[in-house]
């Protein structure tokens, strides 16, 4: 079974084959899940077990992981991955990026959830952290770039947060919206990058908000997130290409139809809105077949779905 899975689905480099033990703990987690028969659930068992009350954003680390998360995966080295960083609030530059986060003030910081929900809030992070239980996750994370990594997310899942604000039936879609502050995001004001439609923001299906794999991410590599890579909070959607994992969250709306995303309003043909990874179907100016494994010589296939298509697929079926 594994022998089959290793030579048909997962051809990549053998240290970041998961390895039997991973795929079958996988396979209890989808089972508590309820995702392995069948029925896609919304608020599935191990939702539940996130109770117990946490402290504010530096205290914790690091976090428990969780096993379900093909731990065994080779981590891409804490040093490459964070100092290789997408965020154009700073720079185009992903090498600088993390030398131009210096004016960027991420505490005290709140999160707006509004739109069609029963009960909006605007939340202080810490009271946010406080109602929540933050656990380890070991994603792959594929740029539409053709790069990946593969990273240890310390968050909670969307759909916690979510159900406390009790969206509407009309909620279908959620927009979210990076921190609007020029002052201390040197790429806003910059003449290559100033014209770009600021603050940051994009969107998901209510579902896939919902989906556990979803997270909302404040730490990496067993520590708080550190600023170029979206802290305090930001989202880790992983069978998606990077730029809808969105940075440095401040707000949630909850709305009725599709929202525009800031790369779609950029260049919709190249970034639609849906963009899960998918090695068959090419950017108009690259393929997607292949990605490169930042801090490695490797280049491996990309997977339908980042490889997350036996948690995912049926959304889209
Ligand atoms: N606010 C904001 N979020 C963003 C981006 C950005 O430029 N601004 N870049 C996106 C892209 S293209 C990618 S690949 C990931 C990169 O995340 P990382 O730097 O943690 O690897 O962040 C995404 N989120
Ligand atoms: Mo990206």
């Amino acid at each position: 079974m594994a022998n089959l899975v290793r030579r048909s689905a997962w051809h990549l480099p053998d240290r970041l084959i998961t390895p039997e033990g991973a795929f079958l703990r996988r396979r209890d987690f989808l089972r508590q899940l309820g995702l392995a028969g069948g029925a896609m659930l919304a608020a599935p068992g191990f939702l539940r077990a996130a109770d117990s009350p946490r402290p504010s954003p530096g205290a914790g680390y690091p976090y428990p992981r969780n096993p379900a998360f093909n731990p065994d995966l080779k981590l891409t080295n804490e040093e490459v991955a964070t100092s290789y960083n997408n965020f154009y609030e700073f720079s185009l530059d992903k090498g600088e990026v993390r030398l131009l986060t210096g004016k960027f003030v991420t505490t005290p910081w709140s999160i707006e959830v509004t739109g069609l929900c029963d009960n909006p809030m605007t939340l202080a992070l810490h009271d946010l952290l406080s109602q929540v239980t933050l656990e380890e996750r070991v994603y792959r994370f594929r740029c539409v770039e053709a790069w990946s990594m593969v990273v240890p997310w310390t968050g909670f899942s969307l759909s916690k947060l979510i159900e406390k604000a009790k969206p509407k039936a009309s909620a279908k879609f959620l927009r979210f919206e990076t921190a609007n502050r020029p002052d201390q995001f040197p790429g806003m004001r910059s003449p290559r990058t100033a014209g770009y439609p600021w603050p940051y923001f994009e969107g998901l299906r209510m579902d896939e908000a919902m989906h556990p794999l979803t997270l909302m991410a404040t730490g990496i590599y067993g520590k708080p997130l550190p600023k170029q890579q979206g802290a305090p909070v930001r989202l880790v959607v992983p069978w998606k290409y990077g730029y809808k994992s969105i940075k440095s969250i401040v707000k949630i709306e909850f709305v009725a139809t599709q929202p525009k995303t800031f790369w779609e309003t950029l260049a919709a043909d190249e970034y639609p809105f849906e963009s899960n990874v998918n090695p068959k179907v090419p950017h108009p100016r690259w393929s997607q077949a292949t990605e490169r494994v930042i801090g490695t010589f490797d280049r491996a296939r990309t997977l339908p779905y980042n490889g997350y298509g036996d948690l995912v697929a049926k959304l889209y079926s």
